[in-house]
């Protein structure tokens, strides 16, 4: 039987301790405390000091109760004994209580995380409404271990359900910046159709305002000559009339390039209106635009323009006048416009295809 006992396979008989077991009543005492030990650690499993300071407590209670005789040694032995495992008890109770708290805290939080998020994207705001409602159960739980795992898992459904939320964002922001520079495009090809003339294709009277106005400003600031030049084809109506309306809109895109051709980078050419076009030449005296004009009106009347009618080749030849006037300080945008249009006046009126230079009177300027 002691064999038996030494090999761990039986309890000993009462009565028969070893020297180091206490036996009868002290005995089963002793063996509750190593228990009791024993399971401290899974109780208070993240509090390890009290653990080992409860653990060496027992340690002496049992030491106590080995060398105690039966009598009041024995008696005050199990009696420390069991204050010991009481305070133990209370300790483990205070600390379960609080990490149920917390972990109910914890629940609290993310269900509000949760319903915060869930405001966003219908699928997202669905999943994570789940997963809202799932948390709320589990504060009804029981047990704790179960309550972790569970909420551990939750976790991870919603980081999931946000990763993925993520990548839906990034997906559309790319596809709204995609078509946010297609818009980009379409506005600056708009803004392009709205400033010009969509027969000859050069500026429109609009944009011939709003360039004027800033040639004049860099005028007036540099103190550097501008000269504006009005052309206006010469009896246009007859070409018009005697070779229809599309061959005038062609006889205004050709006068249109063949103007644009004869112009410097930082000259503008603008179709100012029906069969008239305004230049504005930056940095020229009256007398260089005069010069210049003359030389383009010369190869306008010079070229001839043909086309087929009916099986037959016909042949539009055409001249245009024009009329210049260079910015005099002090004037207005008016004055020159003004001025160019009176020396246009003049220039039909002295026989068509010629320019006419219009100075400024002498006395306007002296009186301005
Ligand atoms: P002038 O030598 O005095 O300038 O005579 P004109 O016939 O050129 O001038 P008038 O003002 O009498 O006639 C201009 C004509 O230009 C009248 C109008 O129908 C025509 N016209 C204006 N815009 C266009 C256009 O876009 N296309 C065509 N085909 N004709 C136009
Ligand atoms: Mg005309
Ligand atoms: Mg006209």
């Amino acid at each position: 039987m002691r064999d038996l006992v030494e090999l761990g396979l039986s309890r000993p008989e009462a009565g028969a301790a070893t020297p180091d077991e206490p036996a009868g009543l002290r005995g089963a005492v002793d063996r509750l405390l190593a228990t009791l030990a024993a399971s401290a650690g899974t109780a208070l499993e993240s509090e390890p000091d009290v653990v080992s300071s409860f653990a060496s407590r027992l340690d002496a209670c049992r030491r106590e109760l080995r060398v105690a005789t039966n009598g009041a040694d024995g008696a005050g032995a199990v009696d420390g004994a069991i204050r010991t495992i009481e305070h133990f008890l209370r300790s483990s109770h205070r600390y379960v209580t609080a990490r149920e708290s917390e972990l109910k805290d914890m629940i609290h939080i993310l269900h509000e995380a949760a319903r915060l998020m869930a405001g966003q994207a219908t699928v997202f705001s669905e999943q994570v409404l789940a997963s809202s409602a799932r948390l709320q159960s589990f504060t009804r739980l029981e047990d704790i271990r179960d309550l972790k795992h569970q909420l551990a898992a939750e976790v991870t459904t919603l980081r999931r359900a946000v990763e993925e939320k993520q990548r839906r964002d990034a997906e559309s922001s790319a596809l709204l910046s995609e078509r946010l520079e297609v818009l980009q495009t379409q506005l600056v090809k708009a803004e392009e159709e709205a400033s010009i003339d969509p027969l000859t294709r050069i500026a429109n009277r609009g944009t011939f305002d709003q360039v004027f106005a800033r040639m004049l400003e860099h005028a007036r600031m540099t103190k550097q000559p501008l000269s504006l030049a009005f052309i206006d084809i010469d009896r246009f109506k007859t070409i018009n009339d005697s070779h229809g309306h599309q061959i005038g809109d062609r006889v205004l895109l050709c006068a249109a390039m063949w103007l644009g051709r004869s112009l410097r980078q930082s000259d503008f050419i603008a179709r100012y209106g029906g069969e008239e076009f305004a230049v504005l030449f930056r940095d020229a005296t009256l007398a260089e635009v005069e010069a210049r004009m003359a030389q383009v009106l010369g190869e306008i009347a010079a070229r001839s323009f043909e086309y087929e009618l009916d099986s037959e080749t016909r042949t539009v030849r055409f001249t245009a006048s024009a009329g210049a006037a260079e910015w005099g300080a002090g004037e207005s945008a008016q004055d020159l416009l003004r001025r160019a249009d009176e020396a246009l006046y003049d220039a039909k009126r002295a026989g068509r295809n010629r320019v006419v230079a219009k100075k400024r009177a002498i006395l306007g300027g002296l009186f301005r």
